[in-house]
């Protein structure tokens, strides 16, 4: 039976594409910095985002979790928003890796406002934690996919400057972001000291992300690459994969948006399943199931059974992911997989 996954764009196979060029790439020891193929995979990040240099790492939580470390010191406090994937699953990496506590605020929609932010920022006080970092998530995952509005991230960033903090992004999605809002991605990139990006999300690389910023500080996160064990050595044949992914498969992402859009439309008109609708803005759907009846892993179970995979997202909640793997048809399909599923009256 042919299965649709949609458990997320991390499922991507390589492409014949990006075989070829993984298996043409030019390669040295990159933790000696003599890896051509990195070098030039990092030069491109540079050039599109706009920043000074950039670091080639091996997942996004590694990104994120290198950035936290260079931006902060222990005993620090970062302010995030509380679906944001740093405070959700990465195990807890900041308090062990840089001993430093988050304050996670709840936004809407994963949006934290300024006001939210400058009200979270700590007094100068023998008491409390230094607050010395801002960390945003754009497209929001939690929150369905939702582009971060460039006014709010204008205001923060403005906020920051004036009280002397730093600004990471978790761009996991930031390509998915541009597409859905044309706004470039370096344009939402000007207003961060820290860009993390992922190749192996809806750009189809098998592995790999990406950290940008000022060269000091791109410099210190390569110590704490090394620290954590994600010094590569001929990973030129995985940068090869992330170069083919940023010339071939940024522009097609609205395809993925499209796809997650009619999936949205068609599966919010089964009777007991809720979608947000407004935060479907790119190619994540999440879904509430509670008037089902039944709880988000029995859920997950049928529709596996049926044909297309979801995964878990809370105790009433779903999530679908569209991606460079499935087209219009298989997301047809998917949807009649859904609307099967729960339309039996003897569930
Ligand atoms: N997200 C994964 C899961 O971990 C939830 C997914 O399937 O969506 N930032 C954001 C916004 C992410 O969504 C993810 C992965 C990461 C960072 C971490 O990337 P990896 O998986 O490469 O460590």
């Amino acid at each position: 039976m042919k299965v649709i996954d949609l458990r997320s764009d991390t499922v991507t196979r390589p492409s014949p594409g990006m075989r070829e060029a993984i298996f043409k790439a030019e390669v040295g020891d990159d933790v000696f910095e003599d890896d051509p193929t990195v070098k030039r995979l990092e030069e491109m990040l540079v050039t599109i985002l706009g920043k000074e240099a950039a670091l080639f790492v091996p997942s996004g939580t590694m990104a994120n979790q290198v950035a936290i470390n260079a931006h902060t010191q222990p005993g620090d406090e970062v302010i995030v928003e509380r679906d944001c994937h740093t405070y959700n699953y990465e195990v807890a990496a900041h308090a062990v890796l840089s001993g430093v506590q988050l304050a996670a605020l709840q936004g809407h929609h994963g949006i934290l406002t300024a006001e939210q932010v400058s009200e979270a920022i700590r007094a100068d006080d023998v008491h409390l934690p230094r607050t010395s970092l801002i960390c945003l998530e754009n497209t929001h995952n939690r929150a369905g996919g939702v582009v971060y509005p460039i006014e709010e991230i204008k205001r923060i960033s403005r906020l920051a400057k004036v009280r002397d903090l730093r600004m990471h992004l978790d761009g996991a999605r930031l390509f998915n972001a541009s597409m859905a809002s044309g706004i470039p991605a370096n344009e939402y990139a000007r207003h961060f000291d820290s860009v993390s990006i992922c190749l192996s999300k809806g750009l189809g690389a098998p592995v790999g992300s990406m950290i940008v910023g000022q060269r000091d500080f791109i410099k210190r996160c390569r110590r704490y690459r090394k620290m954590y064990g994600g010094g590569m050595r001929q990973v030129g044949i995985l940068a090869a994969a992330g170069i083919y992914a940023l010339e071939n498969n940024i522009e097609r992402l609205s395809e993925d948006h499209k796809n997650a859009r009619l999936f949205a439309e068609q599966v919010s008109r089964i009777p007991g399943i809720e979608i947000d609708i407004d935060t479907v803005q790119t190619n994540i759907v999440v879904m509430d199931i509670a008037a089902l009846g039944m709880d988000s892993f029995q859920a997950v179970e049928k529709l596996q059974e049926n044909g297309c995979m979801v995964v878990v997202f809370g105790p009433t909640k779903i999530r679908a992911v569209t991606h460079l793997d499935v087209d219009e048809e298989d997301v047809l399909e998917a949807i009649g997989v859904f609307q099967k599923t729960f339309s039996d009256p003897k569930l």
